[in-house]
């Protein structure tokens, strides 16, 4: 087994690096995949018409989460989520920073995977997006009417929070699924001893239908595998959720010689709504846990950081049905549900083929009680009994499948880089398009749903080398457009992201647009250091600190000449933005300030701090350039001997 398994490794990376090479030549080539002849009069959007779709990619290690217009590719903009960012002061003003908390302390970076966008009756509905830190691990949400973060929960007995944060279809949950197994609670022990004692710990957010508000539940405490990717049941399959393992060995080094010895991991198919039943009725364990809960509050702009200290924890023993294991060979990484909710697709990324599982085949074996073994007390069903087919030899080393609405699916092959389509019924493969090269993730507007929106998929790819102009030894990332409304798809469009993207989430433009935010009314400003009236702006001694409350509008600040500030004082900016029109923020910067600007949203207070260190008269002014005199928009603060 170990040996087949070198073997298949090998020639994985060899056709890897075959078709790279091949690629490299393409210039002169003059090949670039199935580009379809009129590909630019169809993703062309007119200079002052919108696009068709948002897609929300995630910004993998730069933390954050991109917002592009499809079919263009054109980036609207960077909403910061789990990295500090001092275009927008994330981080970096004092109403955001308890926004990166944790129970590790003030930890500005994370990794950011995998948005969802919440639904209700398995249809996007647009509210919000979630998405996951992985290596702190967080479950981050950010509201669509201001495209802004406004919670951060913390994930405790959780390491590398992977298979997340995909959301049930009435939204009743967002999932968090350890990507590591660990010692459960953290202690000291030794490293070998892995096998039985390391744990993994699936979550359980519910979400609050109105406010959106997400509180952890419940956690499931499983076997010691490693956890990958998850998707929910939906349709006939609501109720359950699925998530891929790897590494069921237990192994506690993956070294090629301990890992994929077996060769069948799981699929755990998890039935929530039977374990919520058993938690509402007061079934589960409260344990000690610290993880922080963080909320940006939309009526003060201003965010609040709360330490928790218990969580409830399910052992699958006590609840008899409500879990099973279904065997899927080599290692599976994406765990993707049809929108039927029939089919469960397990990619075993050392495959050449694709498992598919079926739900009513898997309801039936249980009611039959046709097991195959267990772990932990953890029922194992036969694979015969549950699967539907098998997609045969489609490609090399398959991560992550997408639906449409025809009844097709999409699934990315990193190695042999390539989009394959077949048919979800049949398991016959219908295309293949290339990709350029090496596609992580494919997502469909709406196919992590019960009705996906089948006009594109975007391919989203680790390496280009050759495809954009060198910028030094790292190139960038790209993602690719191809259209999938006929038989065969056609490479439409390559665009470069930000960061890694790993997946992203896609929705109609006119579902989120509708309910776009376009101002903050200054009447209703609660920040608590709010100067709503001019005749309010002011400066405030009060022992070694200094607070200033300004206004800014068109084109000046109040106050603009500021005396009385000492060395070793800590100077407090509020400033307002007085403005009520549609995109008219201002900025501020201080110099020597060891800050980011602030950027105000029209009718919104932002606070930063400066501890001047030198006596001088010191200038600052606005960065937003809001008016012919933008420039005229600045000040000083006189700072005198201590
Ligand atoms: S993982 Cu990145 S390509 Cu986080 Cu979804 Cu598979
Ligand atoms: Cu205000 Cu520039």
């Amino acid at each position: 087994m170990k040996n087949s398994i070198k073997i298949l490794i090998l020639l994985f990376s060899t056709v890897g690096i075959f078709s790279c090479n091949k690629q490299q030549d393409k210039n002169n080539e003059g090949q670039s995949g199935a580009l379809a002849s009129n590909a630019a009069e169809r993703v062309y959007v007119a200079p002052g018409e919108y696009d068709e779709f948002y897609a929300f990619i995630s910004g993998g290690f730069s933390g954050q989460l991109s917002v592009y217009g499809l079919p263009s590719g054109r980036l609207l903009k960077v909403i910061p989520v789990f990295s500090q960012d001092p275009e927008k002061a994330w981080g970096y003003n004092e109403e955001t920073k308890p926004m990166l908390e944790t129970s590790h302390g003030f930890i500005p970076w994370d990794d950011a995977h995998h948005p969802d966008i919440s639904q209700t009756n398995g249809k996007l509905d647009g509210r919000w997006v979630f998405i996951n830190g992985n290596n702190t691990p967080r479950i981050a949400k950010i509201d669509l009417t201001t495209f802004e973060t406004t919670e951060i929960i913390e994930i405790p007995n959780s390491a590398g929070n992977h298979s997340s944060s995909f959301v049930t279809e009435n939204t009743e949950y967002v999932v968090a699924g350890t990507r590591f197994s660990v010692p459960i609670p953290q202690r000291d022990m030794p490293i070998k001893d892995y096998k039985g004692n390391f744990k993994g710990a699936l979550s359980f957010l519910s979400v609050d239908p109105e406010s959106g508000r997400m509180d952890l539940k419940f956690q499931i405490i499983m076997p010691g595998f490693d956890y990958d990717l998850s998707h929910p049941g939906r349709g006939k399959s609501h109720g359950w959720f699925f998530f891929s393992t790897y590494n069921s060995e237990e192994a506690n080094s993956l070294l090629e010689v301990n890992a994929s010895q077996n060769d069948k991991d799981f699929i755990a198919a998890i039935n929530w709504k039977k374990i919520e039943e058993y938690v509402n009725n007061g079934g589960g364990k409260k344990v000690p846990a610290k993880y922080a809960h963080n909320i940006y509050d939309d009526e003060t702009h201003t965010a609040t950081s709360t330490m928790e200290n218990e969580v409830t924890v399910v052992d699958p023993t006590e609840v008899p049905g409500a879990i099973y294991l279904l065997p899927t060979p080599k290692s599976p990484h994406g765990c993707d549900v049809n929108p039927t909710g029939e089919y469960i697709v397990g990619n075993g990324k050392l495959s050449a083929d694709l498992t598919v599982h079926s739900f009513s085949k898997m309801i039936n074996a249980i009611e039959n009680k046709k097991f195959d073994g267990e772990a932990y007390g953890i029922p194992i069903l036969r694979f015969e009994d549950v699967l539907a087919g098998t997609v045969k030899q489609a490609g090399l080393g398959p991560l992550h499948t997408e639906f449409d609405d025809k009844g097709n699916a999409y699934t990315s092959f990193f190695i042999s880089s390539e989009v394959v389509k077949w048919k979800v019924e049949t398991q016959e493969v219908i295309d293949r398009q290339p990709c350029y090269y090496s596609v992580g993730h494919v997502m469909i507007p709406g196919g992590n749903s019960a009705h996906p929106f089948g006009k594109y998929v975007l391919a989203m790819n680790k390496i280009t080398k050759d495809r954009y102009l060198p910028t030094g030894p790292e190139v960038t990332q790209s993602a690719q457009l191809y259209d999938i409304t006929g038989e065969k798809m056609q490479l439409l469009l390559d665009f470069p992201t930000i960061g890694e993207p790993h997946y992203a989430a896609g929705i109609p433009a006119d579902i989120v647009r509708e309910n776009s935010r376009k101002i903050f009314k200054l009447s209703e400003n609660k920040h608590k250091y709010a100067t709503i009236s001019n005749g309010d702006a002011r400066v405030e001694r009060d022992g070694n600190e200094v607070h200033i409350y300004m206004t800014m509008i068109r084109s000046h600040f109040t106050p603009d000449n500021i005396e009385g500030v000492k060395v070793g004082d800590k100077v407090y900016f509020h400033v307002t933005n007085h403005e009520q029109d549609y995109d008219v923020p201002h900025g501020i910067a201080m110099i020597g300030a060891n800050n980011s600007e602030l950027l105000i949203m029209p009718g919104q207070t932002e606070t930063f701090v400066w501890e001047p260190k030198e006596v001088g008269v010191w200038p600052f002014y606005c960065t937003d350039f809001c008016s012919a005199l933008h420039q005229e928009m600045q000040g000083y603060v006189r700072v005198s001997p201590k």
